[in-house]
């Protein structure tokens, strides 16, 4: 192994980073997906060797780079509990390749459930100057990764969206665990591309009348949205509800249970997976995830949202980003806590006492006074 040859010789290599150690390349010959051959410059980490076509690359810039993907792919093992299944061609010395090549199946292409990656070349250039020059990681890598440590088709793939839907949430979990500052996505910084499709997405479906399931993922169809994102990113709103309230050992927990589960012949087995895997990690049932009440904020169940429902939000109240607490239906918009965000929901879908077919105006004065009561209430909680 040539991990951390030293080639800080020029004197003005910086090397701040933590996952800085520089690399060396050598030469090793790949053959591709498609059956041709190339010989690549190999930098080799502890999970993952990078062969690119430029063996004169930055040594700083490609340590950190395949620093950070090893990171990312622990964090996918600790997610999965295993390892990808390993393939010949796209395994160097037991390290899972990442080639660059010329042609492939998309800008990156991914084994499901083995190992091999590969980036078209123009999409990899991108990918090292994220690093090179701006000190972050793109996406495409750790998205890659999602396919070839997916091991749930049994149990999830009658519903297609879970698929791809895997890869999109972990590539976030992933860099997120790995504590990585991620590339701009087109023009979305990385914060508001992850939040789009983990939260504002979650939330168009969850207040878009009579979407469940079944008219969306189960579909292949997403709700309307500002970026039109799809079903697959939705199925990854799903996904990543679950490490959002419980984190990433009961997420981790979630795909353990899920793999005990036997093969789905239907979507809806899928989906009784997805609800009996997630109750077993975390004890809370997703039902509201999968079938979206009317009146999510009707917490004691009849059939309004009034004060009855206020007094349960408050006895719930956690604070931002404090775990989902005693009450998990009372995190409204499913981030992990019960704070100002969930009462704001709860307050735009009040309909007074016995009244849930009746939904006043935003603004109206019985409206306005109760929530300027409630807010006070709030304030003394905090
Ligand atoms: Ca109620
Ligand atoms: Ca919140
Ligand atoms: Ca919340």
């Amino acid at each position: 192994m040539n991990l951390a040859q030293p080639r800080f010789v020029s004197g003005l290599v910086a090397c701040l980073s933590i996952l800085c150690v520089p690399l060396r390349a050598e030469t090793v010959s790949y053959t591709s997906f498609e059956g041709d051959t190339y010989m690549l410059a190999a930098w080799r980490g502890s999970n993952v060797a990078v062969l690119t076509q430029d063996a004169s690359l930055d040594p700083v810039a490609m340590g950190e780079l395949v620093g950070a993907i090893d990171q990312g792919y622990s964090v996918y093992q600790t997610i999965t509990g295993r390892e990808p299944n390993p393939w010949g061609p796209t395994t160097l010395d037991g390290l899972s390749t990442i080639a660059q090549v010329d042609s492939t199946c998309g800008a990156g292409c991914g084994y499901l459930g083995f190992t091999g990656i590969e980036i078209l070349s123009s999409f990899f250039e991108d990918v090292y100057d994220a690093t090179a020059n701006d000190g972050q990681y793109d996406q495409l890598p750790f998205y890659e990764l999602g396919r070839n440590f997916w091991f749930y088709g049994d149990q999830l793939g009658t519903v297609d969206p879970f698929v791809t839907g895997f890869a999109i949430a972990n590539r976030f979990v992933s860099m997120q665990e790995s504590g990585l500052d991620g590339a701009p996505f087109n023009d979305l910084s990385f914060n508001e591309f992850r939040e789009d499709i983990v939260h504002n997405l979650r939330q168009a479906y969850l207040t878009t009348p009579g979407a469940d399931w079944e008219t969306t993922i189960g579909a292949g169809q997403s709700v309307p949205n500002p970026n039109n994102w799809g079903a697959a990113d939705l199925a990854a709103s799903f996904f990543h509800t679950i490490y959002e309230q419980y984190g990433l050992e009961a997420y981790a927990d979630f795909f353990a249970a899920l793999a005990q589960m036997p093969a789905a012949s239907t979507p809806i087995d899928a989906i009784e997976h997805f609800q009996d895997a997630a109750f077993a990690a975390t004890g809370d049932d997703y039902q509201r995830l999968f079938y979206p009440p009317a009146f999510p904020a009707d917490l004691d169940g009849d059939n309004d949202v009034d004060d009855a429902d206020f007094g349960l939000a408050f006895a719930a109240f956690t604070g931002p980003g404090s775990g989902p607490g005693s009450n998990p239906s009372a995190d409204l918009d499913f981030d992990g806590d019960v704070d100002d965000a969930d009462y704001g929901l709860a307050f735009a879908a009040f309909t007074g006492p016995g009244a849930a077919a009746n939904i006043p105006e935003p603004g109206s004065a019985g409206l306005l006074l109760l929530i300027v009561a409630a807010a006070g209430m709030h304030r003394q909680r905090v």
